[in-house]
């Protein structure tokens, strides 16, 4: 660790000050360029204590920046990893407003739902598989406070990854049914299809992120508990949105769900 307590909670503040106010604010590592992975951490977790002080329940994890071209958007090459609370859901078919969010961009997904604790270290496809109740489409909604989208990795850890909303739908699906590798994906703007994909763009299979996932948290002694819902990370680049917007993610064999912009 590289800062002391007292900068970590000021920019946790300033952080979640920026997300309720819909302000945004330029990257913390120009403030801090010697910050470590450790800080970057610390700062999501006193977000997430905040929150959890709030009243809030944590609803998900997240990985992010899973696939190359997520990475080559954003010119970064590391995963990194984050949460959700119970107010970042949107039911599917429902409604996000534009006037809560800084700049709202949406990616599309595949989400796992557990069944068995996953935990680390030496997690892989295989035990992610095996502990995986069903799969079924999700759309992220990521709305970086960081100014225009520009941060390195260190100052999106800080940030919970631009986590802001997201919907899950469809048709569920068990791991066994389907390919995950192969299985396409179509995101639709407003009925068309602005962006395409297959599984494998997210680590070679959206699992090997999840394991990822597990056994990163495993290095701080927790685990991914049997019942968790977990994004795997945008398969595509992420697409702006505006109020107008009706959002669809069409996963093979697991149907579709839907978002709208007001
Ligand atoms: C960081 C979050 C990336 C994903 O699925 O790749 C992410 C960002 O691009 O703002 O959630
Ligand atoms: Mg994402």
């Amino acid at each position: 660790m590289k800062l002391d307590t007292q900068t970590i909670n000021a920019l946790a503040d300033r952080l979640e000050n920026c997300q309720l106010k819909q302000q945004d604010t330029p990257k913390i590592t120009d403030d801090h360029p010697d910050m470590d992975w450790d800080d970057a951490y610390a700062i999501q977790n006193e977000i997430r204590r905040r929150k959890l002080a709030q009243g809030r329940t944590v609803v998900g994890l997240k990985a992010g920046l899973t696939s190359h071209a997520k990475m080559k958007q954003m010119g970064v090459n590391t995963p990194v990893f984050g949460f959700m609370t119970d107010d970042y859901v949107v039911a599917d078919g429902g409604e996000c407003k534009v006037s809560e969010l800084i700049h709202p961009k949406v990616e599309p997904e595949i989400a796992f739902v557990t069944k068995a604790e996953l935990r680390g270290p030496g997690c892989h496809i295989g035990t992610v598989l095996a502990a995986t109740d069903f799969v079924m489409p999700g759309i992220e909604v990521i709305d970086s406070r960081y100014r225009d989208f520009k941060f390195d990795l260190k100052s999106v850890v800080a940030d919970n990854t631009s986590a802001a909303r997201f919907v899950v739908g469809g048709q569920p699906m068990s791991v066994n049914d389907c390919d995950l590798r192969t299985v396409g994906v179509v995101l639709e703007k407003n009925g068309i299809p602005v962006a395409f994909g297959a599984g494998a763009a997210v680590m070679g299979h959206p699992a090997a992120a999840i394991a990822a996932l597990a056994n990163l948290l495993a290095e701080r002694g927790e685990c991914i508990p049997a019942g968790t819902l977990i994004l795997s990370g945008g398969i595509t680049e992420a697409v702006a949105v505006q109020a107008g917007d009706n959002i669809t993610l069409r996963v093979q064999g697991m149907g579709s769900t839907s978002i709208r912009f007001v």
